[in-house]
């Protein structure tokens, strides 16, 4: 396997090109990781994280909550997106202008122009939490691109190929990288490798990932 970034944080402002369309902004969100960190402990303290439930009965190791209008739920009745969060009973918390502002950017920066999210889904990783390979395909409209934001301690990507079998290759990404992918990479399954336990400053033992979408 290839692998992108093998020791250390790679340089700010760096962007590696995964495809053609998809990109890591290397350290892009470092200038306002503290307020992302304080949204995030907000977003929380309203709509709880929790582990989700597979429409196969398997519990997510990632524990997950929302903001923004929709939020993306699994249950033993599928995966979708919601207004209500299904725990508290009320709709998620609104966006933090923070969270849209730099995925508008990011997205812009990646060659995304116009992309105004309506989803975000915030997931929490702890040692030996991974995800397993997957697309995500559960939006309505394919042709926005994601953005995905990485706070916390560091985590190795897996980027794959358009069918299950084809060969993954190994990304790091660290605190603060920003990864953008749409256009005829926007369905490439991925996934994240079990995280190792190396304490990051603000965030301890966590890995918290922001990833936004116009799912609606
Ligand atoms: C896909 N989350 O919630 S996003 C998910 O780190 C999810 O929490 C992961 O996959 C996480 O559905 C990964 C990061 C990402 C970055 C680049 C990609 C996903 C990508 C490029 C192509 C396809
Ligand atoms: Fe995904």
């Amino acid at each position: 396997m290839a692998t992108l970034d093998l020791f250390g944080s790679p340089a700010e402002g760096a962007r590696d090109w995964l495809a053609p369309q998809a990109v890591v902004l290397r350290g892009r969100a470092l200038s306002c990781a503290d307020e992302l960190l304080d949204a995030v402990a907000a977003v929380i303290a309203q709509a709880p994280l929790r582990q989700m439930v597979t429409p196969g009965g398997l519990t997510i190791a990632v524990a997950s909550t929302n903001c923004g209008v929709l939020g993306w739920t699994s249950d033993r009745r599928g995966y979708r997106y919601s207004r209500e969060d299904p725990v508290t009973g009320r709709r998620w918390p609104a966006m933090p202008a923070c969270f849209a502002q730099l995925a508008r950017q990011a997205a812009a920066d990646a060659g995304f122009p116009g992309f105004e999210p309506d989803a975000c889904l915030v997931n929490q990783y702890l040692p030996g939490t991974r995800l397993s390979l997957h697309q995500d395909k559960n939006e309505r409209d394919f042709g926005a691109p994601i953005v995905s934001v990485s706070l916390g301690m560091a985590a190795v990507f897996l980027f794959g190929g358009h069918e299950r079998a084809d060969r993954a290759f190994k990304v790091n990404l660290h605190h603060g990288d920003v990864a953008v992918w749409g256009g005829a990479d926007r369905l490439r399954y991925h996934g994240v490798m079990p995280l190792e336990d190396a304490p990051y400053a603000q965030l301890g033992s966590r890995r918290i990932n922001l990833t936004f979408r116009k799912a609606g």
